[in-house]
């Protein structure tokens, strides 16, 4: 059954044992604190925040929530127990038989609980953490959703762009260039319009894997989000702008977006792990909405050195659309893609191949850096034998270290596609932004696959025998036990 809004998103998550309950912690740093601290490695459980110093007791914020992969694969309907390779081969073949299921508009749902409109409005009283040491305010938007109408076409697109508190009515919003919120939004600025807005900053945490990921200009997140659940999501009309909202959102604030009106906006921690961006003045959003659910969560999704909750999901995610991009273009030969987590699900990728030709992993490594879902920010891609499993550290660096010649494997590209968030990019003229990159072929030399030395360790045909034979030293996925501490058999024969 798929998950269909935050509420139960969290039930699911808190039987797999993976919710904290924390009370009392202070939105000024402590509660951000926290969630990096936890962030510090992945598979920790997300945390639920309440009775937050600053707060009304009631007023929630979830965070560190896409930070392992059971969850992630839960928030997409997959099944929760797959290795990174398994997840990736399964989000593959769900993406290929996608296909997005229209909304539903309703007349009800519990995000139309509570309204304040005109004086009333007060976006100060939801938690608003002052996440890193670094942030230049408050942010109450990171896990969330901006609803926008394309005022040409109809289309109502859904991106995930940060919302900083200015004061009870102000928002700050920043979009980057070339996103599609900020397209439509210039829309409406060239007509010498105000841009109506819906943020939903609490909602299923699928809306905000889809609302952070490039789906194509034209086409609706929510649909997609119903693709994804086999069943079309249900949305009420937010009633100051008659934007969709999820029926089950948590908090809702609409607006406008006034042409030609900026407040500071930012720093704020980017995926890249940096400050590179810097604070700049921003478009605003007049909120004169906002609705929410009894007892609201926020649902906080903190930016930060990767791996963090803004990218972690991004590496198994990527590693798909990199994978069919390599076999859409004909390479043969690919076993596995990972996209590491450390690299922010864009800077080191790493793609396994079985050797069938001289060249051949010269080629995947210039295809990985070349195609449309590896191209941008990358830094390295490092190509290995199917014998190394990409997703796992060790080997790669294992592969890296002694099956690389650090002179003929090794290739750079100049002046590739990258960003001013990307702390290596250097501005050309104007200034446009361009990286360099490498590409490692860290396979054995395909002119000495019969005589590459043979690796020393237990094969697996030999290993699935001592298993069998000595099933109290194993789990059941095969790795060593730590608590058996007697385990005798009797030997038959002599050798
Ligand atoms: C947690 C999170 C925060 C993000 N913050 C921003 C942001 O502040 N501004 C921005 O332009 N993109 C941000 N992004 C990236 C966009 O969400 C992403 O590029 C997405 O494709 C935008 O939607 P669109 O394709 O409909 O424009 C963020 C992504 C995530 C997951
Ligand atoms: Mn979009």
């Amino acid at each position: 059954m798929p998950v269909r809004d935050l509420r139960e998103w969290m039930e699911r998550v808190e039987a797999m044992g993976q919710l904290t309950r924390v009370e009392g912690a202070d939105a000024y740093l402590e509660l951000g604190g926290l969630v990096d601290l936890y962030q510090w490695e992945m598979g920790n459980p997300a945390l639920l925040f309440d009775e937050i110093v600053g707060y009304r007791p009631g007023r929630r914020l979830l965070a560190n929530v896409l930070t392992s992969l059971p969850r992630v694969a839960l928030s997409l309907d997959l099944p929760v127990d797959n290795s990174p390779r398994d997840f990736v081969l399964a989000w593959r073949s769900k993406l290929k038989e996608l296909k997005p299921q229209a909304a539903e508009l309703v007349e009800h749902g519990p995000v139309l609980d509570n309204q304040q409109t005109g004086d009333k409005v007060d976006i100060t009283q939801f938690p608003a953490p002052l996440w890193h040491e670094g942030d230049g305010g408050r942010y109450l938007g990171t896990g969330n959703i901006v609803v926008m109408r394309d005022p040409d076409t109809g289309w109502v697109n859904c991106g995930t762009y940060r919302v900083q508190v200015h004061d009870e009515q102000t928002a700050g919003l920043y979009i980057s260039p070339g996103k599609h919120g900020r397209m439509i939004r210039d829309k409406y600025w060239a007509r010498g319009e105000a841009c109506p807005v819906a943020v939903s900053v609490g909602q299923d945490p699928l809306l905000l894997l889809l609302g952070g990921l490039e789906v194509d200009y034209g086409t609706n997140e929510y649909d997609v989000a119903g693709g994804v659940r086999g069943e079309p999501l249900q949305l009420v009309r937010a009633p100051h702008t008659g934007l969709p909202v999820p029926a089950t959102a948590e908090i809702v604030l609409e607006g406008e977006i006034p042409p030609g009106e900026t407040r500071t906006e930012g720093p704020f921690g980017e995926w890249t792990g940096y400050y590179a961006s810097g604070e700049k003045a921003e478009p605003i959003i007049r909120v004169r909405s906002v609705l929410y659910r009894d007892d609201p969560i926020v649902l906080g999704c903190l930016a930060g050195k990767p791996p963090s909750d803004n990218t972690f999901s991004r590496s198994p995610m990527r590693a798909a659309l990199i994978w069919d991009e390599l076999e859409r273009s004909g390479v043969p030969g690919i076993v596995s893609v990972w996209s590491h987590e450390a690299g922010g699900g864009r800077l080191f990728n790493v793609v396994s191949i079985k050797q069938m030709y001289p060249g051949h992993a010269k080629q995947v490594g210039m295809a990985t850096s070349s195609c449309h879902a590896g191209a941008y920010a990358n830094r390295f891609v490092v190509v290995v034998d199917d014998d190394i499993d990409p997703a796992d550290t060790n080997q790669v660096l294992w592969a890296l270290c002694t099956r690389t010649d650090v002179i003929d494997d090794v290739d750079v590209i100049k002046r590739a596609w990258s960003t001013p968030l990307d702390p290596m990019a250097y501005a050309g003229e104007g200034p446009r932004y361009f990286n360099n990159r490498m590409i490692i072929d860290a396979c054995r030399p395909y002119d000495r696959l019969a005589t590459f030395p043979p690796v020393a360790r237990t094969t697996e045909a030999h290993a699935t025998e001592l298993r069998a034979r000595w099933p109290e030293l194993f789990t059941r996925d095969g790795k060593a036990r730590n608590d058996a501490t007697r385990v005798t058999h009797a030997q038959t024969g002599v050798r």
